[in-house]
Order: C-alpha cells, then sequence, then structure tokens
C-alpha cells in the first residue's frame, strides 16, 4: 500500500528532478544559493533560471537568507515541473527542540504556497534527512502528520482550507527502497 488520504497521498522511490509534476519541493538552505544533495540535483537539472529568481528573492525579500520553515517558490526552468518550491529544513539538533515545529512548518507552508497558486500536484523529497541529519522514523512522523493536517477537511480550523481544493495529488519521494520503507512503517496519516 503506498497510497494515503484515499489516493490524495502517494509514495514513490523515484528522482524528485523527474518529477512531472506542477511543483518540485527543494530541501534548500537559507542562503537559497544552492548545495548538495536534492538542491544540488534540482539546480543542476533546472539550469540558471531557478538560480536567478533565487538570487533575487535573496537581493528584494530574504538579504539575510530564508529562514528554517519558510518557502519560496520560483520557476522551475529546465525541470518537467513548472515551479519549484523551495524550503529550509531544520538542522537537527540546533534549533532548541522546535524541529518537529519547523520541519511541519516546511511542509505547511509548500503546500500553502502550491495552492496559493492554483496548483494540482506537488512532489516533495524527505526534507531535513539528508545532510540535516533529521532521523527518518521522526521526520516520517512528523511530515505525514502536516500533510495530513493540510489535506483533511476535518482540519477546518486551518486558515487555508478554502484553498485546498486544488491540490489533488502530493507524491512523497524516497531515492532509497529502505527510506521509502521507513516511511512506510511510521507515517501517521491516520489521526491517532
Ligand atoms: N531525489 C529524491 N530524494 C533525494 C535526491 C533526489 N535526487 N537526492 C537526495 N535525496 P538532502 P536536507 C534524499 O541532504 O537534509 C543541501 O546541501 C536524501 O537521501 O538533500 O534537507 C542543501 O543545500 C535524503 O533522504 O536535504 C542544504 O544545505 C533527502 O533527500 C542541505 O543539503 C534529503 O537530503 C539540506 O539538507
Amino acid at each position: 500500500m503506498t497510497d494515503f488520504l484515499n489516493g490524495q497521498v502517494r509514495v514513490l522511490i523515484d528522482d524528485i528532478t523527474a518529477q512531472q509534476v506542477d511543483a518540485v519541493v527543494n530541501a534548500a538552505n537559507s542562503t537559497l544559493l544552492g548545495g548538495a544533495g536534492v538542491d544540488g540535483a534540482i539546480h543542476r537539472a533546472g539550469g540558471p533560471s531557478i538560480l536567478e529568481e533565487c538570487r533575487e528573492l535573496r537581493r528584494t525579500r530574504y538579504p539575510e537568507g530564508l529562514p528554517a520553515g519558510d518557502a519560496v517558490i520560483t520557476t522551475g526552468g529546465n525541470l518537467p515541473a513548472r515551479f519549484v518550491i523551495h524550503t529550509v529544513g531544520p538542522i537537527y539538533g540546533q534549533h532548541g527542540g522546535r524541529e518537529a515545529e519547523l520541519l511541519a512548518a516546511c511542509y505547511r507552508h509548500s503546500l500553502t504556497l502550491a495552492a496559493e497558486r492554483g496548483l494540482q500536484s506537488i512532489a516533495f523529497p524527505a526534507i531535513s534527512t539528508g545532510a540535516y541529519g533529521y532521523p527518518k522514523a521522526e521526520a516520517a512522523a512528523v511530515s505525514s502528520a502536516a500533510i495530513r493536517d493540510f489535506l483533511l477537511p476535518e482540519s477546518a480550523a486551518d486558515e487555508n482550507v478554502a484553498l485546498h481544493s486544488t491540490l489533488t495529488e502530493v507524491r512523497l519521494i524516497f531515492f532509497q527502497p529502505r527510506d521509502a520503507r521507513m516511511f512506510m512503517q511510521y507515517q501517521k496519516f491516520e489521526k491517532p
């Protein structure tokens, strides 16, 4: 079983840069100027127009860098995806216990940006679980709960509820089969 929330969420083993969706999410850093892992792969495959927009965002809106938990949207450049949503995950152990809150905010803010643009499909990598050291089991629980709270109509207290209608597909992309299996084991799409 790799589908959750009535098929709105799908878990896949694949490369984030190959996703044919409206937006792919980048596991960026605060500089927005690129790095390794997902970030490097997205900029390599997407070409220079993404970096140009990132530089402009730094110049205009985020001279100090994009804070952890926030998200911004740029063109998808040469990627199959039309847009890239750049979010900065928490570095595990460096936010005084606010890591889970910040990781959830990455997912919520990325989904909000997609919904505000009227996008239908979005693909996420496992944010913070590489260079940023977030334990994969914990990240599975936090990220799935954040996606669930955004997509489920029961979370009507959420101020973004009116925007949810456009998003019909959320893909969660894992590079390694064992990471996908770990995610499946620890996900919390069902409300406790
Ligand atoms: N497709 C899907 N998943 C991938 C891919 C890919 N092409 N490449 C790696 N992963 P990371 P972070 C998985 O390190 O932990 C960068 O330097 C990988 O196995 O990309 O948020 C940035 O500039 C891991 O499970 O992101 C930042 O400085 C997950 O994606 C910093 O790393 C995330 O790994 C961000 O670290």
